[in-house]
């Protein structure tokens, strides 16, 4: 695609308000200007593949900061597919720009991983990470993460004994500090927690000076049988300014019975997360499955409210159009997040999967506000029109644009794929100053059948310019 039109005005000239002869200067030209390339590269600066059958590497990503003390930010990566051949062994992958990637040891062939923030208030982030093995269980390891070291051992670890269906783990995330004590918390997600009024459930899990609590402090229910609530959980960012976190649970398979699949907002206060949702939606349609993915997306506006993108499966009518995916965005203000979407885009073309993953990029061109990551990727329709791909959204002080401002895609229509399953922030790997991106590729084969792949693609101009 082409590159959208965009100026990119320095730090200084944002910071003086513009008014400087130099920035009024630079203004005009760079309207006349040519229109910049895309703010990302098209070529990864780093990919590795799983070289083993199955091995799914690329299932999930993260980043997690700088945890070796480089200067540069640094990535994770699961490899599921390795847990027969490490057997409580350590299989989770981490890319450094100094050190090249590297078995970390730890994370138990976590199928994902994510940054739980500081949960034990040591200035260090920290990793969890959810193993579905023998048994379902949730573990935090402490930053920084040993790199190069074989550290096996978590620092927390929560487990299901017997209720193997329960989906313990599905999700896991970072929640921020719901309750501003300074410890960021962890939210968990349990869709398949069903009866006794069960109907899925996310636990809020708060952090302390010894780690995380080993009992939730809040268990958030769903009300929909077999909605999966928590299928997926994010920590939404503070989308009110009130300075607590907030944090967002997705339910796709809620039917009740015009609405499918729903998204809920529950708000952080000084006692932790209220356990009735302050916001919700919902899409009026046949198989939409609405928070099939739920994220914070930073703050897109740069009004200083966090704002959120939930993805949907968009199964339109006319079926030609079926399952193309959609996302919107939802901005936060004093009131909460908005009703309706500032921003909402659909993939296009028929089971295009667009918005099944859907993050935060962090600020990818410098310009002070938020932008987006929104992966399109592997229809199990032979018949679909388009490749995987992943497509970069700018934000700007009208909220984030419609048109992509960089998108990448896989060379072959491939319905195994699954380009862009996964999408993250990759923070700052090159130290430029404007933050990267990577993407997972589970079931990516070039030798070995979905040996899977992971991408990091980094920015273009950097901060400074
Ligand atoms: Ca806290
Ligand atoms: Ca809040
Ligand atoms: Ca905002
Ligand atoms: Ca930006």
């Amino acid at each position: 695609m082409s590159p959208t039109r965009d100026w990119y005005p320095s730090r200084h000239c944002i910071a003086s308000g513009l008014r400087s002869v130099a920035c009024i200067v630079l203004t005009v030209l760079s309207l006349a200007a040519k229109p910049l390339p895309p703010p990302l590269q098209t070529s990864p600066i780093f990919t590795q593949e799983g070289n083993r059958i199955d091995a799914w590497l690329g299932y999930s990503v993260a980043t997690i900061g700088d945890q070796d003390g480089d200067g540069h930010s640094d990535v994770l990566t699961t490899v599921p597919g390795f847990s027969d051949l490490f057997s409580g062994q350590p299989c989770a992958l981490l890319y450094s720009p100094t050190q090249g990637f590297q078995i970390w040891g730890g994370a138990h062939c976590a199928a994902l991983v994510a940054d739980a923030g500081d949960v034990n208030g040591d200035g260090h982030r920290d990793l969890i990470a959810a193993i579905r093995m023998e048994d379902r269980r949730v573990e935090i390891y402490f930053g920084p993460l040993d790199v190069g070291q074989n550290d096996f051992q978590p620092d927390w670890v929560v487990r299901t004994s017997s209720a193997t269906f329960d989906m313990f783990g599905e999700s896991v995330a970072g929640a921020g500090d719901v309750n501003g004590d300074g410890f960021d918390d962890v939210i968990v997600g349990v869709p398949g927690a069903y009866g006794s009024g069960t109907n899925g459930q996310a636990l809020i899990i708060l952090g302390s000076a010894l780690g995380p609590s080993t009992t939730p402090a809040t268990v958030l229910e769903g009300t929909w049988p077999e909605g999966r609530f928590g299928q997926t959980v994010a920590g939404a960012g503070d989308v009110n300014g009130d300075g607590y976190d907030d944090v967002l649970v997705g339910a796709p398979w809620y039917f009740n019975p015009q609405d499918y699949g729903a998204a809920y907002l529950y708000m952080g206060g000084p006692s932790g997360i209220s356990n009735v949702p302050a916001w919700s939606t919902s899409v009026t349609m046949n198989s939409a499955w609405t928070g099939q993915a739920v994220a914070s997306a930073g703050d897109v506006n740069g009004d200083g409210f966090a704002d959120v993108i939930v993805g949907d499966n968009s199964w339109r009518m006319p079926t030609s159009r079926g399952g193309e995916g959609h996302a919107a965005v939802f901005l936060g203000s004093a009131n909460g997040l908005a009703t309706s979407p500032s921003w909402s885009v659909y993939g296009g073309s028929r089971n295009a999967g667009f918005g099944r993953a859907a993050a935060s990029a962090g600020d990818v061109n410098c310009d002070g506000y938020s932008d987006v990551i929104v992966g399109s990727w592997a229809s199990f329709d032979p018949n679909r029109l388009t490749n995987d791909r992943v497509l970069v959204f700018l934000g700007s002080a009208t909220g984030l644009k419609t048109s992509p401002a960089w998108t990448v895609s896989m060379p072959q229509v491939d319905d195994t794929l699954g380009f862009g399953y996964a999408v993250s922030s990759a923070g700052d790997v090159n130290g430029d100053g404007s933050d990267d991106v990577v993407v997972g590729c589970p079931w990516c084969a070039n030798d070995q059948a979905k040996e899977g792949r992971v991408f990091v693609y980094t920015s273009t101009r950097g901060c400074g310019t």
